[in-house]
């Protein structure tokens, strides 16, 4: 773990990626925009299907028109490279349930789901390997629309809203609950599908878990234990829950001040623009100027900056935050260390 940890300290700048059936749509359902849906929740394009309130059957359809570029893998690998980053973290399964690797515990991944029918996941994968970068993936362990059922609910944490107020995270399936219990879920896929990754990829650097809202202590130490046992140098972040992480997070977006008190080993994730997936209408991207400020500011104090790209349906990165991305590689060939 120590050596793991050493590489984390070091590895300063890294990729995340932010992909999945929800991408295809990019933040517009029916000709409504995320902004115009009818149930309260983040506006970020990735929650299409809780802000739509889209029935689990209808929204597996997207999966029948997944098929990206086969380059995808090889282009994103190149991108992360050239940007000089280090890392690549990618969301092998986000709260919609789909998983864009190949799952034996679920028909509901890329494979079995998709005209594409292979595991993009383990694609890039071997194509960061190539180009020399260390790999890992998000996983909404906590969090499934599509097969996470009741949520938990009476277990939980409660946790503070946005005004203050502690009580239940939101963001369940409510409108059409898979048949079975979120003890189920946790036990049937979510851990099952955590060993598949981690046997997949031997060289995993890092789980990035999501959705510590929704588990209790048990199950996040469960998860912690499940990888630890599994391969010991893979790191987990804050969110697997209750404390168990490796390394610390800031809050999206945020810097910490230097008065706040971070450890040794923390990251900030960042977006280029206001969504983490694609978001066809968000035009709203952050200057080359600003992402530099946020990389030197968190660099300096510490810590990693693990900085965002939504890829469209297609697999293609949206020009202007590619371009910010390369600026930076640019830049880091002239001012960085390595
Ligand atoms: C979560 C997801 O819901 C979101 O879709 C995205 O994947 C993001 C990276 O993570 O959203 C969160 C979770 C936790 C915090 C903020 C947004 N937090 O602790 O500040």
């Amino acid at each position: 773990k120590q050596q793991a940890l050493e590489w984390f300290k070091q590895a300063k700048f890294g990729m995340f990626i932010h992909w999945g059936l929800y991408s295809q749509a990019g933040g517009i359902w029916k000709g409504k925009r995320m902004e115009e849906a009818p149930a309260i929740g983040p506006k970020v394009s990735e929650w299409l299907m809780y802000k739509f309130e889209i029935p689990r059957n209808e929204y597996a359809e997207l999966a029948k028109t997944f098929n990206p570029d086969k380059t995808f893998a090889q282009n994103i690998a190149k991108l992360a490279k050239d940007s000089g980053m280090k890392y690549v973290v990618i969301t092998s399964k986000h709260h919609d349930g789909f998983a864009l690797f190949d799952s034996k515990v679920s028909e509901f991944d890329m494979v079995d789901a998709t005209p594409y029918k292979a595991d993009v996941v383990k694609e890039l994968y071997d194509a960061c390997l190539a180009e020399g970068l260390a790999f890992g993936v998000y996983y909404s362990h906590g969090n499934d629309w599509y097969d996470g059922a009741d949520g938990n609910f009476k277990n939980v944490k409660k946790v503070n809203d946005s005004l203050g107020i502690l009580s239940h995270p939101n963001g369940k399936n409510l409108w059409d609950p898979s048949p079975n219990t979120h003890a189920e879920y946790i036990a049937q896929k979510a851990l099952p599908q955590v060993r598949e990754l981690l046997e997949a990829l031997p060289e995993l650097r890092l789980i990035w878990f999501d959705g510590d809202g929704y588990i209790t202590e048990d199950q996040a130490f469960e998860f912690y234990k499940t990888v630890y046992n599994s391969n010991p140098k893979v790191l987990v972040n804050r969110r697997v829950g209750f404390d168990f992480g490796d390394y610390l997070d800031a809050g999206d977006n945020k810097i910490p001040s230097a008065s706040e008190k971070m450890t040794k080993y923390f990251e900030t994730c960042g977006t280029t623009n206001n969504s983490w997936a694609y978001k066809s209408y968000d035009d709203d991207w952050k200057s080359t100027k600003e992402l530099l400020y946020y990389l030197v500011d968190i660099a300096s104090k510490g810590g990693n900056f693990l900085l965002n790209i939504g890829p469209d349906g297609e697999g293609h990165v949206p020009e202007q935050s590619a371009q910010g991305l390369l600026e930076i590689g640019d830049w880091l060939k002239t001012n960085g260390e390595a």
